[in-house]
């Protein structure tokens, strides 16, 4: 292990000790005068120790907590030691130092002894030390009495009495791991909130916010963290990256965090030149040994590596026709020597949802016992992929011989990202509780993964993080929540989501009963409230590309719904076999229709719509109710969050209410496009309620003229029993104008109506809003995204980019790779031409584009005077940022765009009194391809 001395690193926290004790003390004089308790941003989590307000628990506090001992060199007893002084001082509102020796009653003691309570585990009791009253925190070892440091001063933040205190605990899960999707350029897959915490760019340079994010993680006994995405960028590894990292993997050791790598299994081939990666090729061999072993020079304490291999695209050992297991013991031996461990991911697919839930299992079940003692296999949750109801992942029932470990999503990719709130901990635990009865009744999940079952050492639980570089760390604040009750969870499946609800309330808002009550119901609540207006009865994947927006009309395969009925097939009778996967008798109830639980009923039979559930409910019925129950129950919740304005300081009040407006808002879209959807397939009128509706017309974006009237087409259909006049037409917008149309449709009719729209001009993105009026009757409402394009015959000049052959959009002018710059000319490329590529969609301006992974310049002649030059990048398959460069300046850089999506870049230029021509560079990241679908300038 590197030699970190404690004196080196208590000296720099000694310095946040006192500044954030003293930020606690003159905060809470503020809050004195305006009633409200100070402005927070968030950004210290649940790690707030500010001071108790209850006088006569203060005083025994204070009477119990003088001083914390000096625990010597140590360095996470070091770390200990300071978020002890720091913790305290803050919360008795009084300087808890640090003293060199025991020095009267009313000390703090850290220290380790093997024998208390196992691995990593600690105890909190008063005894004596050095003839002193004390509080004693024994850890197992280091990190167990770290753990116990924090386990105090959360008692503390929840105002418990600690006189008597008598604690004894340990971690159930060897492996608390926090996975992050986290990419060189740090942006974040499925990440919610900003880029990476990590600045790879700075470092070695580290951040004050490193130690907030290791503090957070060791709070809730998190003792490892992959850095980088499973979709790795090999350069990670790189000799030039791993000097960069090494002194950040030295802020989260001395919080008792091990740092790993996702590795990219392609890694000889394209570090090392080598033109295999056959895990059976000694030269491949030799490679991985020698590349472990320089980064184990660089970190020596490194926890070990991460694999995801033949998934989605990556690289992995069965092009080579090894196995899964020959990948993962490649690395596993290479890793062994060093004391390092392998994780490798079972999660396979290929992109049919056909065949997804059953890859997994059938890919790996072969292999138990294949698999190197050091290899970890890591399973998500459910089948699937993270989806907000799935049944549990049979491989956990069905790998006796393999140490295996589960994955969760803490980042809301298919739960609400960081709009909705989704508190996620009750649907973990499920998973955790789950009986394989692998081993007789009582097998659950969360026995084996913990090696309980089959008597391994190594097993654990990862969650894929939702941190981002925002300054609350996760966007919506009580999505924090989530990254804790991870920890929490993977510290103790047993412990009660109501207490771990509870504790990271008080810890975050404080005590006040009322906003503990009404925080925590808000919480516990809202997994059931999101099912209710998502996904019925286990059906998944009711989405777009962006994994977000709903759109049942996307993805059919998942629901199956037609005109009889609905639910995927996944019997071994008359479906795909997977519940065949399970012991029984959990094999048995998940085959039978009428055994199988109400919540799962869609993932495994397709049934009519008229089948009951237990409830008495026909499935139609319950998919109509939920979707409008839950919609009001997300404004209840929102009305919840209303009522706590004077109990929470304004800037967190005011973050949390903006989100819930928007979550009142997509809940409400989802309960349209679910129950749309529903009714247009089955033509079933609801027994309770009665709407008319629009459904999209296309499920992808469409183009509009600019400046010019179109017609936009919409579906409608009339849900009530009588007859009924429909007129539609669109929200306003600013620049835009629209008309009307109508129709009269009979009960469970449906027809189409072409409304009217002029946009504005200059080019936009934006989404359509329909309004749809009908009497009294409720209107169901889809938004349909548009792309607007303006008129050439308004542009100076009308641009549109791809292949030297494909339909040019009318009005503008063709600009393909043949066209080399010429002088006098309106445009050309100068140097390489680059590529073209036409996708054959009919839209003519959407369909085609220019392309490349180098950089390409187009000169480009600027009419006299100041214009904005439109750049349209984008494409049907997702793309990466297109970049523009102007005569050398970055003048634009589009995001990260899903498929189907795109984006107008604005630049501001100049062509002066006489025009000029100036040099367009159009770039992306390495390995890349840019876009560039139009150019425009308005006239
Ligand atoms: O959840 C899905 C995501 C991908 C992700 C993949 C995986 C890291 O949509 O973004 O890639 O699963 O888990 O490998």
């Amino acid at each position: 292990m590197t030699e970190v001395t404690r004196r080196g690193f208590v000296a720099g926290a000694g310095v946040a000790v006192a500044g954030s004790w003293l930020g606690w003390s003159g905060a809470q004089s503020a809050w004195a005068e305006t009633g409200l308790p100070p402005d927070e941003d968030g950004s210290r989590l649940w790690l707030r120790y500010p001071e108790v307000d209850d006088a006569a628990l203060r005083t025994t506090y204070r009477e119990l907590f003088r001083y914390v001992v000096d625990p010597g060199d140590a360095v996470v007893l070091g770390s200990a030691a300071a978020e002890l002084t720091d913790g305290l001082s803050g919360l008795l509102g009084q300087e808890v130092p640090l003293r060199g020796e025991v020095d009267g009653d009313g000390a703090v003691v850290v220290r380790v002894d093997e024998a208390v309570a196992g691995p990593e585990g600690f105890t909190i009791r008063r005894g004596e030390a050095g003839g002193a009253a004390a509080m004693i925190i024994t850890g197992s070892d280091e990190r167990g009495a770290l753990y116990g440091a924090f386990h105090l001063l959360r008692l503390l933040q929840s105002h418990k009495a600690v006189d008597r205190v008598d604690v004894t605990d340990r971690p159930r899960n060897p492996l608390r791991l926090a996975n992050h999707w986290d990419n060189l350029d740090r942006s974040v897959e499925r990440g919610y909130a900003g880029n990476s915490v990590f600045h790879w760019d700075e470092l070695p340079q580290t951040r004050p916010s490193y130690e907030v994010y290791a503090r957070a993680l060791a709070s809730v006994g998190i003792n490892g963290t992959v850095i980088n995405n499973v979709n790795a960028n090999a350069q990670f590894i790189s000799p030039a990256m791993l000097a960069k990292i090494a002194p950040l993997a030295g802020v989260l050791r001395a919080w008792g965090i091990s740092t790993y790598f996702s590795l990219n299994f392609a890694s000889p081939m394209i570090l090392g030149g080598l033109a295999t990666a056959d895990p059976f090729d000694t030269g491949v061999k030799d490679w991985w040994r020698d590349k472990i072993t320089e980064i184990y020079d660089v970190i020596p304490d490194l926890g070990g590596f991460l694999v995801k291999a033949d998934s989605e695209g990556q690289p992995g050992p069965i092009s080579y026709g090894r196995t899964h297991a020959d990948g993962a013991n490649l690395i596993a031996d290479a890793v062994k020597p060093h004391g390092g461990i392998v994780m490798w991911r079972a999660f396979v697919h290929d992109f049919n949802a056909l065949e997804w839930s059953n890859k997994a299992y059938e890919t790996f079940k072969p292999l138990d016992g294949k698999f190197a003692d050091n290899a970890v296999v890591q399973i998500k949750n459910g089948p699937i992929d993270f989806q907000v109801r799935e049944p549990a992942h049979p491989l956990f029932g069905a790998l006796p011989n393999t140490n295996a470990m589960m994955e969760l999503q803490i980042t809301q990719e298919y739960t609400g990202q960081s709009t909705h709130l989704c508190y996620l901990v009750p649907m973990w635990q499920e998973v955790y509780g789950f009986d394989t009865h692998a081993d007789g009744a009582g097998t659950t999940v969360s026995k084996i993964i913990s090696g309980e079952t089959y008597g391994r050492e190594l097993g654990g639980v990862a969650g894929v993080m939702n941190f981002g570089d925002d300054a609350d760390w996760t966007r919506h604040q009580l999505a924090a929540a989530n990254t804790h009750g991870h920890g929490r969870l993977a510290w103790n499946p047993g412990l009660k989501a109501r207490d771990i609800a509870d504790e990271w309330t008080r810890q975050t808002y404080g005590n006040d009963s009322r906003l503990v009550t009404k925080i925590n119901q808000l919480l516990l609540g809202s997994w059931q409230t999101y099912l209710d207006y998502t996904n019925p009865l286990g059906v998944s994947f009711l989405i777009k590309g962006d994994h977000f927006t709903p759109s049942p009309q996307t993805n059919t395969g998942w629901h199956q719904a037609d005109a009889e009925g609905t639910g995927f097939d996944r019997t071994v009778a008359t479906g795909n076999g997977y519940t065949g996967f399970y012991h029984r008798p959990v094999s048995t109830r998940y085959e039978s229709v009428e055994d199988c639980p109400d919540e799962l009923l869609l993932f495994l039979h397709h049934v009519p719509y008229g089948h009951r559930l237990r409830s008495g409910k026909t499935v139609i019925q319950h998919v109509y109710d939920s979707h409008f129950d839950g919609a009001v129950e997300v404004r209840a919740m929102r009305e919840t969050w209303q009522g706590l304005r004077r109990r929470i300081d304004a800037k967190r009040w005011a973050d949390t209410a903006e989100r819930f407006d928007r979550h009142l808002e997509q809940a409400t879209l989802w309960r349209d496009a679910i129950a749309g959807h529903y009714f247009v397939t089955s033509r079933i009128l609801d027994e309770r309620r009665s709407w008319v509706q629009v459904t999209p017309t296309a499920t992808s974006a469409i183009r509009l003229v600019g400046g010019q009237e179109n017609l936009v087409r919409l579906s409608v259909a009339n849900a009530s029993p009588g007859e009924a006049e429909l007129v539609a037409g669109q929200t306003p917008r600013d620049g835009w104008t629209s008309g009307t149309a109508g129709i009269v449709l009979p009960s469970r009719g449906d027809g189409t109506l072409d409304v009217p729209v002029t946009p504005s001009l200059a080019p936009q993105v934006a989404t359509l809003r329909p309004t749809l009026r009908a009497g009294q009757l409720t209107a169901l409402i889809a938004e349909q995204p548009v792309i607007t394009a303006p008129s050439g015959d308004q542009c100076l000049i009308a641009i549109d980019a791809g292949t030297a052959n494909s339909p040019v959009l009318a009005g503008y002018r063709r600009l393909s790779p043949a066209d080399r710059w010429a002088d006098g000319a309106a445009y050309g490329w100068v140097g390489s031409v680059p590529q073209s590529r036409d996708r054959n969609i009919p839209d003519p301006l959407l369909r085609d584009f220019v392309n490349d992974t180098t950089a390409r310049t187009l000169r480009f002649a600027i009419p006299a005077g100041a214009h904005t030059l439109y750049l349209l990048v984008g494409d049907v398959h997702d793309s990466f940022p297109t970049t523009v460069k102007i005569d050398g300046q970055v003048a634009a850089k589009s995001g990260f765009l899903l498929g189907g999506s795109f984006e107008w870049l604005t630049i501001e230029v100049d062509g002066g009194g006489s025009g000029r021509t100036a040099d367009l560079e159009l770039s992306t990241v390495p390995g890349q391809h840019w876009h560039l679908n139009g150019i425009v300038i308005l006239s």
